[in-house]
């Protein structure tokens, strides 16, 4: 529900309340009574029915074929427009300029420019974002415990902006009251403590206009003992409000709307996948993230090596985080998704597709650079993976729309 709706529900609900309060203690208790009829009738005679347009939902993920009014990007790939290339993003782990200081610390250096840019951020839909490094979301930058990391941070767009980063550092590192003119620089500097997964974003006021139009990022610090070896993957949730009224018009995880769905992330059967979970959503009061078919190991923060949680779904307010690590027992394509299913429908959704191993030849729903025809397979609902056995190559068919792909 939107803000402006909460804060008129609870208007109403006050002034109603505090009229009846009032008239109570004139004329006794019946007149609450009384004052309730009179609001619901009120309410009665100016709410009006709206239609509801399902927009040719068919059965199971069929749907994914067009989400309604929610266009997916089918042709991001080659774009130099768009938010970010998801599947790029995904696995990309920034560790910076790497050099020793006098005292043997390890030193990591990273440049970070802020940049005006207009981006597409669901195909036709453009929106004139503030990004660091010219993509939502920004670079992940990733250190171990106790690294020395210095962030040179150049303002190159219209507006003044900060670097505020999650952790351990000193009052004057902590991109808050350093305003950074346009053209301006500053080097922030500082111990990376404690391990953990963090994130950074813009602290400039209004903070939610800096942080809507895309200024932030993830931020990973690993513990000196290193985490066991995994596929490891980063999602920041975010959403775009394009028409700039408060309220988000898509939902993504790492950019762009639906974009694993028609690009699913490839990953073998029974190793060990780690995904650093970050929500930065603006506007929303929560979003989460549902695993299908599966349970996954919760590290709240990550700034333990003991998981808190054994679950499916875990649900962060804004500017929370946490590790979740998980394996797939059987092969086939598995959703994950926004369980805040408003925030499904409107782009948060993908798939992870399950190999026997990873030397199978991809099997993604459109190949770089093609034209948004379904494939002969995808558009039967069916396609193929190759299912290893000892002995011989078996091609199954696994059927990816309808009842099999049907509920969350
Ligand atoms: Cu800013």
């Amino acid at each position: 529900m939107s803000r402006s709706k909460i804060i008129l529900i609870a208007i109403l609900l006050s002034g109603s309340l505090t009229t009846a309060f009032a008239i109570s203690f004139l004329s006794g208790v019946s007149v609450i009574a009384q004052n309730n009829n009179a609001f619901s009738k009120e309410e009665e005679k100016t709410t009006t029915r709206e239609t509801v347009v399902t927009g040719g939902h068919g059965s199971g993920y069929n749907t994914i074929r067009t989400t309604g009014d929610v266009l997916d990007s089918l042709n991001a790939d080659e774009r130099t427009d768009l938010t970010i290339d998801p599947m790029k993003y995904l696995r990309e782990f920034n560790y910076g300029k790497v050099s020793t200081t006098d005292n043997g610390t390890t030193l990591r250096e990273f440049t970070i420019v802020a940049l005006d840019k207009n981006l597409e951020v669901s195909p036709g839909v453009f929106m004139d974002a503030w990004t660091f490094n010219g993509t939502i979301p920004g670079p992940t930058i990733r250190a171990t415990e106790g690294d020395l990391v210095k962030i040179k941070f150049i303002n190159n767009g219209s507006k003044p902006h900060t670097m505020h980063f999650h952790g351990i550092h000193q009052s004057n590192m902590d991109g808050v009251f350093e305003i950074i003119a346009p053209s301006g620089s500053f080097t922030y500097e500082f111990i990376a403590e404690p391990f953990g997964l963090f994130l950074y974003h813009c602290h400039m006021q209004p903070l939610e206009e800096h942080i809507s139009k895309g200024l932030y990022g993830a931020y990973i610090v690993d513990p000196k003992t290193p985490r066991p070896p995994a596929d490891e993957m980063v999602m920041v949730m975010n959403g775009y409000d394009n028409d700039f009224d408060t309220e988000n018009n898509f939902y993504t995880v790492n950019g762009i709307p639906n974009y694993y769905m028609h690009h699913p992330i490839q990953i073998e059967k029974d190793k060990l996948v780690r995904v650093y979970l970050v929500n930065i959503l603006e506007f929303d009061q929560i979003n989460n993230f549902h695993l299908h078919a599966n349970l996954f190991h919760l590290y709240r923060t990550g700034t333990s090596v003991t998981p808190n949680e054994y679950t499916d779904v875990v649900t962060f307010s804004q500017g929370e985080r946490g590790i979740l690590e998980f394996s797939y027992k059987y092969p086939g394509p598995y959703m994950f998704h926004a369980h805040k299913t408003e925030f499904a429908e409107k782009g948060w959704t993908g798939l992870f597709l399950v190999k026997e191993d990873l030397s199978e030849s991809d099997v993604t729903a459109f190949t770089k650079g093609e034209r948004a025809d379904y494939p002969a397979e995808i558009s039967k609902n069916t396609f193929t993976t190759q299912s290893k056995t000892k002995n011989s190559q078996s091609a199954a068919v696994v059927s990816y729309g309808e009842a099999s792909q049907g509920g969350s």
